[in-house]
């Protein structure tokens, strides 16, 4: 037999009750009071950290000089949250971010810059990977920065990333940060540059840029790095990939990876044909001659001979002055690309210019008026001029 249902003490009964059942107090439904505080019995003051309302408010902003202050003691989640202030679109952050540049620009520069692009799948981040744990290992600090064009679109290959480079994103002395997402490449380019230098201020001594081999994304890349790695596959179908798309010419090392296995043979091949090409090119950096190497991400062969190429790169074009010479023009050049780029942005806005440019640009479509007096046309509507 069931034992009998004590009425609990607080409870009352509910509305309505079998009449039988009404005087025994046996109805197995009483209504209770509600329980005090929270569900899990601790009083409303002793709810855990990660259900109160605290941990949910938005992060306050850091003051400029806790940005600085942070970087400078490496810090890395000022660093992330720095970075994030750099990649944001909101005016107010973008002002932010020029202060904290200009605040941390005499601390910047301490680096070999180092682009690396290749084919998708050529294993770059595999050797991204091999070679910043290497660095590390002599004593070095690698942050980790990609231009990544197709990111943007399908952000496939940010997860990938992150995954491929465990080992190095866990190093106290590596960091990894993935492309910025959105805006056209001449926006990334800013951001990539801008982390690039508060990387450089928090002590990262070496700074690797990875695109994928796509077009422009690799001549932007080239306009930021001191040194530019083409990394190549053996085999792909088409052996000199590079040379149809002229981005041998502006590589200062080809490296033929996935020299391993049953693969070594046609990597030392392939690298035979690259060492032949790049014979007849020009210098693409003064008192440099660049040349083919082979290794393997995955076994770590040629990974130190890697370094010392770009150490003795280092070495020759800082005795030659070429390596401050390239990189006093690239600031020149990309100061000049933002004024270009912010001008093209305010004529496109104007109003007269939004107001004309359709009847204008469908003349010129037509054939009815030419590019030249078009453009000419649109510039003195912009400079008032008519
Ligand atoms: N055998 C061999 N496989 C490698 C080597 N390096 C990379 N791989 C493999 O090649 C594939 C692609 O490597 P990733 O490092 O992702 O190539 P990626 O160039 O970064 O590719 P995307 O980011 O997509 O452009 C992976 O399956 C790697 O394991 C190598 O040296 N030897
Ligand atoms: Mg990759």
């Amino acid at each position: 037999m069931k034992p009998k249902k004590k009425k609990a003490k607080d409870s009352k009964s509910p509305e309505w009750v079998p009449a039988a059942k009404k005087e025994s107090g046996e109805f197995t439904t009483n209504v209770m009071p509600g329980v005090a505080g929270c569900h899990d019995g601790l009083k409303s003051g002793e709810m855990h950290e990660t259900t109160t309302n605290k941990s949910i408010k938005k992060r306050q902003p850091l003051k400029t000089e806790d940005y600085v202050s942070g970087i400078l003691a490496r810090d890395r989640t000022t660093l992330a949250r720095a970075i994030t202030i750099i990649e944001s679109n909101s005016v107010k952050h973008q002002k932010q971010a020029q202060t904290l540049l200009t605040e941390l620009m005499p601390h910047t520069g301490n680096s070999i810059r180092i682009g690396i692009t290749g084919v998708p799948g050529a294993g770059k981040s595999t050797l991204i990977e091999a070679f910043g744990l290497y660095l590390i290992e002599q004593g070095h600090s690698v942050a980790v920065l990609a231009i990544d064009p197709s990111s943007s679109i399908t952000g496939g290959s940010i997860l990938g990333d992150k995954t491929r480079m465990e080992k190095l994103a866990n190093k106290p002395a590596g960091f990894i940060r993935p492309s910025p997402t959105s805006g056209a490449l001449g926006g990334v380019a800013r951001k990539t540059r801008e982390t690039m230098l508060i990387c450089e201020a928090a002590g990262f001594d070496i700074i690797l840029v990875e695109t994928v081999g796509v077009g422009q994304s690799e001549i932007t890349v080239r306009s930021m790095v001191d040194f530019f790695l083409l990394l190549q596959i053996a085999g792909g179908g088409d052996e000199l990939q590079g040379i149809k798309k002229g981005v041998m010419e502006i590589a200062d090392a080809v490296l033929v990876n996935k020299a391993d296995g049953d693969n070594k043979p046609k990597a030392e091949a392939a690298k035979q044909d690259y060492a032949m090409a790049l014979h007849y090119m020009p210098q693409h950096t003064i008192g440099w001659q660049t040349k083919a190497f082979t290794c393997s991400a995955v076994t770590g062969e040629g990974i130190a001979e890697l370094w010392q190429v770009i150490e003795k790169f280092k070495t020759i074009t800082r005795d030659n002055r070429t390596f401050a010479a390239r990189r006093r023009s690239q600031s020149r050049e990309w100061m000049r690309a933002m004024v270009e780029e912010y001008l093209q942005s305010i004529f496109y806005k104007n109003e007269a210019i939004l107001h004309a440019l359709p009847q204008i640009e469908n003349a010129v479509m037509a054939g009815k008026m030419p590019a030249t007096t078009a453009a000419q046309k649109l510039v003195d509507i912009y400079e008032k001029k008519v």
